[in-house]
């Protein structure tokens, strides 16, 4: 068996958004699809059971963070990730590469791969593509993504040429050092901001060939405009027949344009890291639970939210939590907003079913009172 299969259900007529089904080795998930980010083998503050209640059916983990702490042999002696942390479902986990390249000073990029230091405690490491695959196959996720460099923005043409280079033969060494039969392996596509580097990397990318194809170096501090154009630089050059993910994004805008340009995957710690913070996404935009206009609004989150949160409490309880410091402000936070982005999902994918994603962008924004791209 295959450890991945991609099947194509629809197209859609008005846009290039796409309706799939993804099997794993842990089970099949629709796509588009939205991933929790689950970094330390736990999407902060949800259960296992928490996160298929709001509609989880793939979560991310970080390849970085589980090799420095627990360590990844310590994980594969205890069954392997899915075991450890009590997840039957698909899980992705990211190279590391990304985590290393924000460490900034801490870290030295070669040929070979890159030297850096432990954000825990100073500690001297090194990465190469061998080492990142060693340590996604013994955590046992069911896809693994390529080391690769994830060059910063604003950058010199010719640091990204050569950058996107380096990321090439970064891909073809994890390709060629990659094992397990039962884990998917993707390339990363880099780039930059440049249209013509970005379709060159794509066809390197390619090349080699890969289980499915993402799209790095994005939301990286660029305009959003300049984003949706490397989208649109590289969705008619990805194979059909793969899945196409875009990592690290995004609001709910940035998921909507990723799909219109035909994107299958997303993850973003923004539905999750912004409910620990108290904004809240609702279907006419975004609100922040600790404003004063909330102290006595007896109304949900959103009204238009079948969420356990929306059907429970009022936004004043939700502003006097967070602004106790109650543990339960973060649970119920993060609660609705990862419903918030799945049930989005669920909608986008019935949109396409029904062939009608292209009506279903226009009100999205109508809904929100923005300008559509
Ligand atoms: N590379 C990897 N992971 C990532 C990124 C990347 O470029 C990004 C950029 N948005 C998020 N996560 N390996
Ligand atoms: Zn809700």
């Amino acid at each position: 068996m295959a450890a991945l299969t991609f099947e194509l259900i629809a197209k859609d007529p008005g846009s290039q958004a796409r309706l799939g089904s993804l099997t794993t080795t842990h089970g099949k998930i629709e796509t588009p699809i939205f991933m929790p980010v689950g970094t330390q083998a736990t999407v902060k503050a949800m259960t296992p059971e928490e996160l298929v209640e709001v509609g989880s059916q793939i979560i991310l983990a970080n390849t970085y963070h589980l090799y420095l702490r627990p360590g990844h042999d310590l994980v594969a002696r205890l069954g392997g990730l899915h075991r450890f942390m009590h997840w039957d479902r698909p899980i992705l986990t990211d190279s590391g590469g990304f985590q290393v390249f924000s460490l900034g000073e801490l870290r030295k990029i070669s040929e070979e791969g890159v030297q850096f230091r432990s954000h825990i405690d100073g500690s001297k490491h090194f990465i190469s593509p061998e080492v990142s695959v060693a340590i996604q196959e013994a955590l046992g996720s069911d896809i693994a993504m390529c080391f690769d460099e994830c060059p910063p923005y604003p950058a010199e043409y010719d640091y990204v040429k050569k950058s996107l280079e380096l990321t090439t033969r970064w891909a073809r060494r994890c390709k060629e050092a990659h094992r397990r039969p039962d884990q998917a392996l993707f390339g990363i596509v880099q780039g930059g901001m440049h249209p013509e580097l970005r379709r060159e990397s794509a066809r390197q990318i390619i090349d080699i060939g890969f289980d499915g194809y993402a799209l790095g170096g994005l939301s990286v501090g660029e305009e959003r405009e300049i984003m949706y154009d490397m989208m649109q630089a590289c969705s008619d050059i990805l194979p059909e027949s793969s899945p196409r993910y875009i990592m690290g994004i995004g609001a709910p805008e940035d998921l909507i344009e990723g799909i219109n340009a035909g994107f299958d995957m997303f993850d973003c710690v923004m539905p999750t890291r912004n409910a620990r913070n108290g904004a809240l996404f609702t279907s006419t935009g975004r609100i922040n639970i600790k404003s004063a206009i909330f102290a006595e609004d007896e109304g949900p989150i959103d009204p238009a939210c079948d969420c356990y949160v929306c059907r429970n409490y009022s936004r004043a309880y939700l502003r006097h939590l967070y602004r106790s410091q109650e543990i339960l402000a973060s649970r119920l936070n993060t609660w609705h907003n990862l419903h918030f982005y799945l049930n989005l999902m669920g909608e986008v994918r019935r949109a396409i079913a029904e062939g009608r994603f292209a009506q279903f962008r226009k009100e999205f924004y109508a809904r929100r009172a923005m300008a559509e791209p």
